[in-house]
C-alpha cells in the first residue's frame, strides 16, 4: 500500500491545484513501482497536527478519487469522518482506512451498506493529544487485540461481512516509541482478533518515530529502517504494508518471498 499524503505540509504549497498535480504524479509512480493499493490521506495525523476541517478534507480527496478511480490499482482512503468516507465511496474508492476504528458517530453507518474494505485501526486516545502523555498498558499486545476484537465485533453486528475487515495495531498512535511499537511488531499476529481464518493485518512504520529512535535519523533518512521493518512485518503475518518508498520496499519483499517459497519446497532435511 503507497501511502498518497493530500496535504499542504507534504506537498508544494502552489495551492489545491498543484497540489492535486503533485499527487496525481505521485500516485502514478507509486503504481509504476508496484504498489498493489494507494491509500489517500487529505488529513495529516502527525502528533499535534491540527484536525482539517470537513470541506478541506473533502476538496482534497474526492477529486483525486475520481480522477484514479479507474486506474488499475484499489483505492483506499485513509479518513475518520463519515462525510468524507461516503462522499469517497461514491466517488470510487474500494477501502476505508479509519484510523479511528470506525468509533466516530456514524461512520459504521457510513461504510454498512456499501461492499468496501475496511481497515480497522487500533488508536489510544486521539491524534492531538495521543503522544503528549505517557502512552500506559498493561500488557500492550493483548489490549491492542481486544480493542480490535471490541471492534470487529461492532462491524460484524452491523452486518459487515468478515471478508471485507483487516486489522491494525496502530503503529504510533498512543505507543511508548520504543517499547510498545516493538512489542507489537515482535508479536504482530498476536495483535489480530483471534479467528479462523485470520483477520488480515495491516502494518504501517513507515518512516515513524519508532524508525528514527532506533536509527537516529530524521522522516527522509528512515527509507533503509522503514523497508527492513515492512519485511519484519510481512515476516510476521502482516499482509498489508503501509509505505511511503515503494520500489524500495516491492524488492525487499520479493527477496523475502524468494526466501520463503524457497524455505516452503525445501522441506526439512533428512
Ligand atoms: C497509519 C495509517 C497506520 C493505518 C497513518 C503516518 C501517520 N493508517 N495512517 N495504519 N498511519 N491503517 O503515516 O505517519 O499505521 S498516518
Amino acid at each position: 500500500m503507497g501511502i498518497l499524503n493530500v496535504t499542504p505540509d507534504s506537498f508544494s504549497d502552489g495551492g489545491q491545484h498543484a497540489m492535486r498535480g503533485d499527487a496525481l504524479r505521485h500516485a502514478e509512480r507509486m503504481m509504476l513501482e508496484g504498489a498493489d493499493m494507494i491509500d489517500i490521506g487529505g488529513e495529516s495525523t502527525r502528533p499535534g497536527a491540527p484536525p482539517v476541517p470537513l470541506d478541506e478534507e473533502l476538496e482534497r480527496v474526492i477529486p483525486l478519487i475520481e480522477q484514479l478511480h479507474g486506474a488499475n490499482v484499489p483505492l483506499s482512503v485513509d479518513t475518520y469522518k463519515p462525510e468524507v468516507m461516503r462522499r469517497a465511496l461514491i466517488a470510487g474508492a474500494d477501502l476505508i482506512n479509519d484510523i479511528w476504528g470506525f468509533r466516530m458517530p456514524g461512520a459504521v453507518e457510513a461504510v454498512r451498506e456499501s461492499n468496501c474494505g475496511l481497515c480497522v485501526m487500533h488508536m489510544l486516545g486521539e491524534p492531538q493529544t495521543m503522544q503528549l502523555g505517557e502512552p500506559a498498558y498493561g500488557e500492550v499486545v493483548g489490549e491492542v487485540r481486544q480493542f480490535l476484537e471490541e471492534r470487529v465485533a461492532v462491524l460484524r453486528q452491523a452486518g459487515i461481512a468478515r471478508e471485507r475487515i483487516s486489522v491494525d495495531p496502530g503503529f504510533g498512535f498512543g505507543k511508548a516509541v520504543v517499547e510498545h511499537n516493538y512489542a507489537l511488531l515482535a508479536r504482530l499476529a498476536d495483535t489480530a482478533p483471534r479467528a479462523e481464518p485470520p483477520y488480515p493485518i495491516l502494518a504501517g512504520m513507515s518512516r515513524k518515530s519508532m524508525i528514527g529512535a532506533v536509527t537516529g535519523r530524521p522522516a527522509p533518512e528512515r527509507v533503509a529502517g522503514s523497508v527492513a521493518a515492512a519485511v519484519l512485518a510481512a515476516e510476521r503475518g502482516a499482509a498489508i504494508v503501509r509505505v511511503h518508498d515503494v520500489a524500495q520496499t516491492v524488492d525487499a519483499l520479493k527477496v523475502w518471498a524468494a526466501l520463503r517459497d524457497a524455505a516452503n519446497h525445501a522441506g526439512p532435511r533428512s
